[in-house]
């Protein structure tokens, strides 16, 4: 873009780094940054674990962006500024350590996503065979999340230094806990006296986070440098609608104070977390695989077909919705509802396509516990079986018409080579499926399997819904 000037920041005051946050994703820059934001003082070091592109694409422009939200009709732009600096950290290693070690830094965040904690999903324990892991067990610099917050810590122990808090913002179920059970068993590798200190000194809040945040394309990019008339080539794009709920276990100075912005402090997670990651998140994977396999391409194109906003409904009512115990003062239908509209919002272009990444890792926590209560307390769960089918179905990848991205890929199509045996195949990775529950749902998915090759998605779903 030769003729349009770079983005630059505003001349205000700047907020002094007091956050290290791992896994510079859209979600990050388009929520937790949007809060920080809102309350000034707290800037953020930002590591990608991964790729340098993001880095290249901010440094330019001083790490500032904009965040553009999506309504029916209007954009509205915003200038992001608590990004002070940015790290890759294949690249960078020492410098995350070191950015991590120093006493301003009170608090290290993350949004890795679910495969970023190196856990088994099926039993949330650490996965030792996880390549990042087995590499940071072997190597003075880690590439792991679970890798650099040990090594960090054990820096800080070391300097006399107290350790951070490690907030988790990813969509996993009791993710405070899961992050504490990861980094502990980690650190007892290391050295047990650290993994003592961690679990004496060291908190790991649990979180809620939501905010729909459609990976930016070029043609954000191109609308959003003509709204704001310099050229960004790094902004994100997000729904009006945001929310954060933290686990109050600390009251001190070294946390943000975000309740003076919005976020709720609230002394249990789980009722806000089941809740957002059963309703939102299940119906979400429900709509990419199901809808994927019609034809849809986004959520908004999805839930405008009368049968699938029918069966999504269905799912809130009759399968999920009972397996949920709201927050007190919630009305479920109304937040079901609400979550029709912002799923209905044809602003956001959410591809169905992102939303299908990573099945293995989303699958435990969306269906798979929700099934598990139903069929317990022998409650009808048909409609959530027929999901982990049409799952099954995208990961067999269709002859190579569907581009199936998950850190389990290559077994998962070893597994589902074979037609006749794919889903007993599929059910036998212990990583998912636990072998009780495999058993338990080995005829109705071969029979969801079959219908959903034979008859296809409608007719599979008017079943469920009759
Ligand atoms: C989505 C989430 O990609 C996905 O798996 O379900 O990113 C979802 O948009 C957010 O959790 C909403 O808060």
């Amino acid at each position: 873009m030769p003729d349009r000037r770079r983005l630059v920041p505003s001349g205000a005051a700047r907020p002094t780094t007091r956050i290290v946050h791992l896994g510079l994703g859209a979600f990050f820059r388009a929520h937790v940054a949007s809060y920080l934001q809102d309350l000034g003082g707290w800037g953020v070091i930002a590591v990608s674990l991964r790729s340098p592109d993001v880095r290249e694409k901010l440094k330019p422009q001083d790490c500032v962006y904009t965040a553009a939200e999506l309504a029916e009709g209007t954009i509205k732009t915003r200038l992001i500024e608590v990004v002070r600096d940015v790290l890759v950290a294949p690249k960078d290693q020492q410098a995350v350590i070191d950015a991590m070690c120093d006493p301003t830094i009170s608090l290290v965040s993350l949004t890795v996503t679910e495969k970023g904690y190196c856990h088994d999903p099926a039993t949330g324990e650490l996965n030792w065979d996880n390549p990042d892991i087995v590499h940071d067990l072997t190597h003075d610099l880690p590439r792991s999340a679970p890798g650099f917050i040990v090594h960090a810590l054990q820096s800080r122990r070391a300097a006399g230094v107290p350790p951070f808090t490690v907030l988790s913002c990813d969509n996993l179920s009791d993710n405070g806990a899961l992050i504490r059970r990861v980094t502990l068993a980690f650190a007892e590798q290391v050295d047990p006296a650290l993994a003592n200190w961690i679990s004496e000194t060291c908190a790991f809040p649990a979180t809620m986070v939501d905010r729909i945040v459609p990976a930016t394309t070029d043609v954000d990019v191109a609308t959003v440098t003509g709204l704001i008339g310099s050229h960004d080539a790094a902004p994100v794009m997000h729904e009006p609608f945001r929310q954060w709920v933290i686990a109050d276990c600390f009251h001190n100075e070294t946390f943000p104070p975000l309740d003076q912005v919005g976020v709720q402090f609230v002394s249990d997670v789980a009722p806000f977390e089941d809740m957002k990651l059963r309703m939102l998140n299940g119906t979400h994977s429900a709509l990419a695989y199901l809808g994927y396999l019609v034809g849809h391409r986004t959520v908004a194109e999805a839930v405008t077909d009368p049968l699938f906003a029918d069966f999504v409904r269905h799912l809130w009512t009759h399968e999920i919705g009972p397996t949920v115990a709201a927050p007190e003062g919630t009305d479920l239908s109304a937040y079901a509802e609400t979550l029709m509209s912002r799923f209905a919002n044809r602003g956001v272009a959410h591809s169905l396509g992102q939303i299908a990444m990573d099945g293995s890792q989303k699958l435990p926590q969306r269906f798979l516990a929700p099934i598990k209560e139903r069929l317990r307390e022998n409650q009808r769960c048909d409609g959530l079986i027929l999901c982990v089918a049409a799952w099954m179905v995208y990961v067999s990848g269709q002859a190579g018409k569907i581009d199936v991205r998950d850190p389990l890929a290559e077994r998962l199509s070893l597994a589902s080579a074979d037609p006749e045996k794919s889903v007993d195949n599929i059910l036998a990775l212990r990583e998912i499926f636990e072998p009780a529950l495999a058993e338990k749902l080995k005829v109705p998915l071969n029979q969801y399997y079959a219908d959903l090759q034979q008859h296809g998605v409608r007719d599979c779903i008017r079943k469920v819904l009759s």
